[in-house]
């Protein structure tokens, strides 16, 4: 880390360079104040820009400190140190100027950005609120509407934005620095503006707080930080500023211990780390600049629009000229509902249909870099599709199935070039979900296992190793869930007393409103297909509602029955007779919402488990991004192994052995007496 000093004419420039992101670790703090005291005893010093090396202005306070206990100088303390300079600060910034970052703009006379930059206090996504003023500044700044919207959604805002809010002075064209230094002299002549610690606030309309808190809470759901955010806010607009400093502070200083926090910064970091994972460190991968689609149906409509909003020209492969046209409209469908619902603008929904070149012709292949098979779920339909695209792709062409079930490793067979063959398992809808699942065959190079984590980062999607077993990684983890809401009901919980369970525990819908919406039938293929390999999976009830066409809200009818035109699920005669059937003579007891969630949650751990321990996944936090990325995992949360060790991993074990005593659920597995026994799951990682 430096922070140098450069003064000319009058202007002194602060360069802070503290890669990557020029967090505000303990030793930048330190040098802030030391040059603010420097400038100030520099009587040829009129004013200071203070710019950034490198990507980013300040982007925040470091969130790997935030374990430790925090070491001075402080960051209020560091703010109120530049805003009480004599000489006044100009911020000069681009890329981003969040939390911290923006609280120490906040403590300079003035900012500009360039126009590309962007400003905001995301403390909220991390669990805890700014820490350094940015609730008390901020109103004080720009009004107590736009802060509580800045503050409780934790979104920046672009400097073009900021400017019309007040909190952005100028936006520069062209050089930044140049342009800053021009700024600083010709304010330096001009009377400083009032530091924001001493404005007041603007009044706010009746009922104001009462309204934002209402809408804050509903958005928010069970994450605390949000509305501790807003109370702040409140409180530096109804009191002093150094009250509200110290209601700040105490209330940030509380949420960084909390769990909600830890589990979010355990997820920061993963969704971080997952785009460049260290055994890969140092592979170039392909180029990408073109890429095609075989099959149009939901799924290869979806991934086509993935690739779209990337960017890459997308060729959509279907077998005849009516199946083209539906693969088309499929793809037409996403982006009318994109610019129905605001997403974007219709030109842009155009432009994007433009670059989807449509045929039943495999020889457009000939020059295109990847190519994803996302054809229906047949061994030989898939393997049909790869002989035709051997010989027509270049042989360094990537070629990707999106099977969800099948073998990659059979898919792949007889292959052209096999290292240039990977699965690539996208989520449903495929242009929102944001995990993607890369599965290396036998024979995939590592340049083209490297390529599928870059098309990740070019898709902005979190991509995760998975290793070849049946359902991979998530899906793997599914059956046990869907068992389990069964082994439920079997022994006297009601579908919806389980869908209230884990709705309260922050899944945004339980394991049977989840079926019903997505269909019975799917999985009850898969039940075929394994029972025809000689396994014997487990869905007694399930079976007999798909024995009755009872496949979910398609039908009218599944875990829950429907009237048309309702989502709305309602408690089924029906389904109620099949479950007391289906659990007559077993065992009944009562149950209560956290033992509901111990009995899902617990056994998809145990699952999870054996899926470290046979490499199908090399890291835990890899299971948690899996969770939260592509099922609706609560973040807050940190995903389900984050959860298993702050709950212990001692009592996760207690908790299984109890329930597989009474038939419940599978005993722990060795893995899992191992990693409790070293206190985590490290000792299993790949
Ligand atoms: C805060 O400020 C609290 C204050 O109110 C109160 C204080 C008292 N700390 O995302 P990238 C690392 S809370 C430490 O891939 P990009 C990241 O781990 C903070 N490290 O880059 C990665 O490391 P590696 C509020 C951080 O260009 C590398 O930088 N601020 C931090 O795609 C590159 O990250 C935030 O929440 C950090 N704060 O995006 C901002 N930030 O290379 C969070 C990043 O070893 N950061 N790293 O894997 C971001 O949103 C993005 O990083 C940013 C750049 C947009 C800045």
């Amino acid at each position: 880390m430096t922070v140098s000093i450069i003064s000319e004419n009058g202007i002194a420039v602060v360069t802070i360079d503290n890669p990557p992101v020029n967090a505000l670790s303990q030793a930048l703090r330190q040098a802030l104040v030391e040059a603010v005291a420097k400038l100030d005893a520099d009587a040829a010093v009129k004013a200071v820009v203070l710019i950034c090396a490198g990507r980013t202005f300040i982007a925040g306070a470091d969130v790997s400190e935030f374990g430790k206990p925090p070491q001075p100088p402080h960051l209020p303390d560091v703010v109120a140190t530049i805003e009480g300079a004599r000489k006044p600060w100009v911020a000069a910034i681009h890329g981003s100027a969040l939390g911290g970052g923006l609280e120490v703009a906040l403590g300079c006379a003035w900012r500009v950005a360039v126009a590309s930059a962007s400003l905001g206090l995301p403390e909220v996504k991390l669990g805890i609120i700014p820490g350094a003023g940015g609730t008390v500044r901020l109103p004080r700044l720009i009004g107590p509407a736009a802060a509580v919207e800045l503050v409780t959604s934790g979104s920046p805002v672009d400097a073009k934005k900021a400017e019309g809010l007040g909190l952005v002075d100028a936006v520069i064209e062209g050089d930044l620095l140049a342009g800053a230094i021009a700024f600083a002299n010709g304010a330096a002549g001009k009377t400083r503006p009032e530091p924001i610690s001493s404005r007041a606030v603007a009044p706010v309309e009746a009922g104001f707080w009462e309204g934002a808190e209402k809408a804050v809470a509903a958005k928010a759901k069970r994450e605390a930080a949000p509305l501790r955010a807003l109370a702040s806010v409140r409180r530096a607009s109804e009191t002093d500023f150094a009250s509200a400093m110290a209601f700040e502070r105490e209330t940030f200083l509380d949420l960084r211990g909390s769990q909600q926090a830890s589990a979010l910064r355990h997820v920061f970091f993963a969704e971080r780390a997952a785009p460049r994972p260290p055994e890969l460190a140092g592979i170039t991968p392909r180029d990408i600049r073109s890429a095609a689609v075989i099959g149009g149906g939901t799924m290869g409509a979806g991934i086509a629009a993935a690739l779209r909003d990337a960017g890459l020209p997308v060729i959509l492969i279907e077998r005849d000229a009516a199946a083209v046209e539906r693969g088309l409209a499929n793809v037409r469908a996403i982006y009318d509902g994109s610019v129905k619902r605001g997403r974007m603008t219709q030109a842009i929904a155009d432009a994007r249909m433009a670059g989807v070149t449509d045929s039943g012709d495999y020889g457009l292949l000939a020059d295109t870099d990847l190519i994803i098979e996302a054809v229906f779920e047949d061994l030989s339909v898939k393997r049909a599709v790869f002989e035709k695209l051997s010989v027509v792709c270049r042989p360094d062409a990537v070629l990707a199935t999106n099977t969800s079930y099948l073998d990659p490793d059979a898919i792949g067979e007889g292959i052209a070039h096999p290292e240039r063959f990977l699965g690539l398992h996208f989520f449903s809808p495929a242009h929102i979900m944001k995990l993607l699942e890369i599965v290396p065959t036998g024979t995939t190079a590592p340049d083209v296992l490297v390529t599928g984590f870059a098309l990740a980062r070019l898709l902005g999607k979190i991509p995760v190793r998975a290793g070849i077993c049946d359902g991979f990684i998530g899906n793997r983890i599914l059956k046990v869930t869907r068992a389990q809401a069964e082994r439920l009901l079997l022994s006297g919980a009601t579908p919806a007393a389980v869908d209230a369970a884990m709705r309260a525990f922050g899944l945004p819908m339980g394991p049977f409103e989840a079926q019903d919406l997505g269909g019975l039938d799917i999985a009850a293929f898969q039940r075929k297909a394994a029972r025809e390999r000689g396994e014997m999976p487990f869905a007694p009830v399930a079976d007999r509602l798909c024995a009755l066409k009872r496949y979910g809200q398609k039908t009218g009818g599944g875990w829950y029955d429907y009237q048309p035109g309702d989502r709305a699920p309602k408690l089924s005669d029906t389904v109620a007779a099949i479950i007391a059937e289906a659990a007559e003579s077993r065992a009944q007891r009562a149950w209560d919402e956290a033992g509901i969630v111990d009995a899902i949650l617990l056994p998809m751990v145990n699952e999870a488990t054996c899926i470290l321990e046979e490499h199908v996944a090399l890291r835990a936090a890899d299971i948690d991004l899996v969770k939260i990325h592509g099922y609706g995992f609560p973040r807050w949360r940190g995903g389900p192994m984050h959860y298993a060790e702050g709950r212990g991993l001692s009592e996760v074990v207690a908790v299984l052995d109890r329930l597989a005593a009474d038939g419940l659920a599978e005993p722990p597995s060795d893995g899992l007496r191992r990693a409790a026994k070293a206190g985590g799951f490290s000792v299993l990682a790949g």
